[in-house]
């Protein structure tokens, strides 16, 4: 990449210039995962609690032609603009974006490559992406394994959604050397709820505790694979688990009647959750991405303060 496709604004160039913490955030969750109006909401609410938190928060995007680590207001409300027609840019998609002079908004992978090429290390998202169900004849497994996989950053997010093959996931996550630590937490969390139903393979119980295992991997075990760091949604926020469950085939049913698949899959289930439920998945969405955001902003600064 030149120079002038990937620009680091002043906020964050500072803060990694000076050695402060710093927490990427994606802007796929904006443009195709909540609803307009809301998304501009919750950006600000994730960029406020980084602040608050002590670091600096970057949200990434692609717009025309440059990669953008660190969005202004105008720049924010351009990704939340459902007019702006934003497409998904997962890690392939960066340079037929940046070479055509595209815009568009990144997933997990294309964000956790992006912050790598900026050094940064920490990453909040809501849930990543993983094998979907059924994958074993259509092969849809997201790029975000493979990313996490080779790129040495750190996502916290609130494990997987309940809509993939979380087992998959898992057994993707272990077979690719990326370790998973769950927070406060034995059980690995599954988005809306605070469980899966399946253990996770490390638990930790503070900022500095995840912050001690993001070094130590980073440092001393060979590889260049990333770190999920699984945080459960906020149990007051917590869908309940029938109305979870009636939406979740329900949506499968729509997603087969349709016959939706790619990338599209995760979008539109992710509406039909928000619909159908009356906009108690969307509450559930935007306190757990907060949540998440919180956790990696107090991890960023652990590492800074680590010895
Ligand atoms: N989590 C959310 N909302 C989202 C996504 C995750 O709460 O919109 C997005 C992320 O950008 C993730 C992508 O990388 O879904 C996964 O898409 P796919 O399954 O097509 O790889
Ligand atoms: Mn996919």
């Amino acid at each position: 990449m030149t120079a002038r496709q990937l620009l680091v604004n002043e906020e964050v160039a500072d803060a990694l210039a000076q050695g402060r913490g710093v927490v990427a955030l994606e802007s796929t969750l904006l443009a195709h995962g909540l609803p307009a109006g809301r998304n501009r909401e919750v950006a600000a609410r994730l960029e406020s609690v980084i602040r608050t938190a002590g670091a600096a928060p970057a949200t990434i995007a692609v717009l025309d032609g440059v990669a953008r680590i660190g969005l202004s207001d105008l720049e924010l409300d351009r990704v939340c603009d459902p007019t702006a027609d934003l497409v998904k840019l997962s890690r392939r998609d960066l340079g037929p974006a940046l070479g055509l002079r595209g815009s568009g908004a990144t997933t997990v992978a294309s964000t956790a490559a992006l912050a790598h090429s900026a050094g940064i290390t920490l990453f909040a998202t809501g849930g990543m992406g993983g094998v979907h169900r059924g994958a074993e004849t259509s092969w849809d497994v997201s790029a975000d394994l493979d990313v996490l996989a080779s790129t040495p950053v750190t996502v916290v997010c609130s494990g997987v959604k309940s809509i993939l093959d979380i087992p998959a996931t898992l057994e993707v996550l272990e077979s690719r050397s990326v370790p998973v630590l769950s927070y406060r937490t034995d059980d690995f969390p599954a988005f809306y709820l605070r469980d899966s139903g399946l253990p996770s393979p490390w638990r930790v119980d503070s900022p500095e505790a995840a912050a001690a295992v993001v070094a130590a991997h980073g440092s001393s075990v060979p590889g260049s694979s990333g770190v999920v760091l699984a945080n459960p949604i906020p149990a007051v926020h917590e869908m309940p688990r029938d109305l979870h469950d009636e939406l979740l085939r329900s949506g499968l049913e729509l997603l087969a009647a349709r016959g939706v698949h790619g990338k599209d899959v995760t979008p539109m289930l992710l509406e039909h959750f928000h619909h159908a439920s009356g906009g108690v998945s969307l509450d559930a969405n935007e306190e757990l991405v907060v949540s998440n955001a919180e956790l990696a902003a107090a991890v960023a600064v652990a590492l800074t303060e680590s010895p």
